[in-house]
């Protein structure tokens, strides 16, 4: 099993799949792309869109990172919460941040070793600001400290790169939701994952994340 990812630094995508499979404990060799300005020869090469994450089995290639998630699941389960309601409402949760949220991402990329630096959104951004607080609220006040209880489950998973913009950006949220993304970037996996972007190579920096 082989697990692609892109830059660690910047590509929020890649975090999500390999949140997923190293949640499910999935035995995949792990191999990182550098990202660049648009598709690389070997991005194009290695993935069917030209882009990350992408996790080959021995016969499948999946190349969504919410199919990726999806595919963890069925691994291991606890991925999803486990009463039906919650898990309905979970998939929502995930179908929405997976599809949404344009501006946000547009003016706010992820960029993990960059010094924070307090940026103000567009309207449209501080909409989408606006939405996630909600959706978080939402699930928060059933206690937390994740979405959907006392583990993390794939909306987490989904919303971790979002943490990680808020952070950098240093964008001003409610007590709840900072309190929410100091819970995704206690999560020693998250850690483990800014730890290894920290050790990338530095000629794979991309002035315009920087
Ligand atoms: N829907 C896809 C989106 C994947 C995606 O857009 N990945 C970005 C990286 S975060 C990418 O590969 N970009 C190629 C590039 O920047 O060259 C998923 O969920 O995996």
């Amino acid at each position: 099993m082989q697990l692609l990812l892109g830059s660690r630094r910047y590509s929020s995508w890649s975090l999500r799949g390999w949140l997923a499979v190293r949640m499910a404990g999935l035995p995949a060799q792990e191999t990182v792309v550098p990202l660049a300005d648009g598709v690389t020869a070997e991005l194009a090469r290695q993935s069917p869109t030209g882009l990350v994450p992408v996790l080959k089995l021995k016969d499948v290639t999946i190349w969504d990172s919410l199919a990726i998630a999806e595919y963890c699941a069925e691994h291991t389960p606890t991925l999803w919460p486990q009463d039906q309601a919650r898990r309905a409402v979970a998939r929502a949760v995930a179908a929405e941040m997976h599809a949404g949220f344009a501006a946000l991402r547009r003016e706010f990329p992820m960029s993990l070793t960059r010094a924070p630096l307090e940026r103000q959104p567009s309207a449209a951004a501080a909409a989408d600001i606006q939405r996630i607080e909600q959706v978080w609220h939402d699930c928060l006040k059933a206690g937390g400290p994740f979405l959907f209880g006392d583990a993390p489950t794939i909306p987490d998973i989904l919303y971790a790169p979002v943490v990680t913009r808020f952070l950098t950006y240093q964008v001003r949220l409610s007590n709840r939701a900072a309190g929410y993304c100091q819970s995704i970037r206690s999560w020693d996996l998250m850690q483990l994952w800014y730890d290894l972007a920290a050790a990338e190579p530095e000629g794979w920096r991309l002035a315009k994340y920087e």
